[in-house]
């Protein structure tokens, strides 16, 4: 019989390949959000993945670029200490777009963790042609001596058991599993109940908007005269211009953003809940020590 393994497997790679969807789909759970946007993941996450012969703690990561702002440097470096705690780094390239400088940077950065397996994720690969996932995973193999060169489509769940496999033969054995069989993260419900308000929030902004939204829980009260759940959350901005978009017309936007992020929520929780959404400006966060620090980064 096969020794049950368990361990920690990141996932890394440049913003919007695919980290996030593919967390999801492996653990069969959101537990992180995901967007059409860049620099959508703002902490390292864990997801867990349960198999009769082993556990995967898969830990999704912001995705690597150059910084910009404080918030960058931060996340980057948030990055570069998930990898020094890891047994495998599954480094994600999508096969729809040819490897890039931003790719080789990081591929590069992977050297420094001499400790952890490496394998190579072709994510996407619904996005794009059998040939041309045949010359991206050539262009991968050639990058570095890979333990497993996988290629992947999450929204088909296309070869995911395979990566799972592929990455529990990589892992330490283990006598016991490291999360309790229902754990599917070790999230706090108050954060993920924010993230999901930040995920409608991103849907339908553009430019610098998105890279600028936080949002806060600040307090969960349980209602005394029904069952309903009343949520008090933060959604910051950065500029008085960008509160506007956010709201909308005669509110509009902002009454999308809470019921789409409402629904979320009951899904979470399996209950009613009471979602009150305030739009404050702290200005210039991403560039502010302290302000970053009271949002939690
Ligand atoms: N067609 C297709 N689209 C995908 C796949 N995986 C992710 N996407 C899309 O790619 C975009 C980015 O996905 P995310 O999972 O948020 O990417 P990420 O790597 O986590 O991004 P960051 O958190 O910004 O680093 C979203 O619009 C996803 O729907 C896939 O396998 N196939
Ligand atoms: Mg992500």
């Amino acid at each position: 019989m096969a020794e049950y393994r368990a361990g920690f497997v990141s996932f890394v790679g440049r913003p919007n390949v695919g980290k996030s969807t593919l967390t999801n789909a492996l653990v069969g759970e959101k537990v992180a959000i995901t967007s059409s946007k860049p620099q959508t993941t703002r902490r390292a996450i864990r997801g867990i993945v349960h198999r009769d012969h082993g556990q995967l703690i898969l830990v999704d990561t912001p995705g690597l670029h150059r910084p910009r702002t404080l918030l960058g440097e931060r996340l980057n470096s948030l990055v570069q200490s998930t990898l020094g705690d890891v047994d495998v780094i599954a480094f994600c390239v999508p096969a729809n777009e040819p490897i890039g400088p931003g790719d080789r940077f990081i591929n590069e950065q992977l050297d420094q963790y001499p400790r952890a397996k490496k394998v190579a994720v072709v994510t996407k690969t619904d996005a794009t042609s059998k040939s041309k996932i045949a010359e991206q995973l050539l262009a991968v193999s050639e990058l570095r001596e890979w333990a497993a060169i996988v290629p992947v489509s999450a929204p088909e769940g296309d070869q995911l058991e395979v990566l799972v496999d592929e990455l529990l033969t990589l892992l330490p054995e283990s006598s016991q599993p490291l999360y309790p069989a229902e754990t599917t993260t070790d999230e706090d419900t108050s954060e993920r109940i924010a993230e999901f308000i930040r995920e409608a929030a991103l849907e339908g902004v553009t430019d610098e908007l998105p890279h600028s939204i936080a949002v806060v829980v600040d307090d969960m009260v349980e209602r005394e005269d029904k069952d309903l759940l009343e949520i008090y959350a933060n959604l910051y901005v950065e500029r008085d211009s960008q509160k506007g978009i956010i709201i909308g017309k005669g509110g509009a936007r902002l009454r999308e953003v809470g019921a789409t992020a409402r629904a979320q929520i009951e899904g979470l929780l399996g209950r009613k809940v009471y979602l009150a959404l305030h739009i404050k400006v702290a200005k210039d966060w991403q560039r502010d020590p302290k302000q970053l620090g009271r949002l939690g980064f």
